[in-house]
């Protein structure tokens, strides 16, 4: 998924540099899922180089604004905002 510069601009986003997609690697490494259904992710937008894990501890995926918002693992424990999507 990539971010709609549209979208960014509507709600003075330009300068956020990351948001969380709520997906994290599974216990399985490899294996991402949704978090809010634990369901598969089988669809992704990796950056150039990543997923890699960088110190270990990157479980969580945040789409990065300076990799054309391509995704990146990243520590869960960064507060960041977050993209919803809500049902139709
Ligand atoms: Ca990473």
């Amino acid at each position: 998924m990539y971010m709609d510069i549209n979208f960014l601009t509507a709600f003075n986003l330009v300068a956020v540099k990351e948001f969380w997609l709520g997906v994290e690697e599974t216990s399985v490494t490899g294996n991402f899922m949704r978090i809010h259904d634990e369901a598969d992710v089988s669809y992704f937008e990796w950056a150039s180089g990543q997923p890699d894990n960088r110190g270990g501890d990157q479980k969580c995926v945040v789409s990065n604004g300076d990799q054309q918002w391509a995704w990146s693992d990243w520590f869960c424990s960064i507060e960041q905002l977050v993209v919803c999507e809500l049902p139709n």
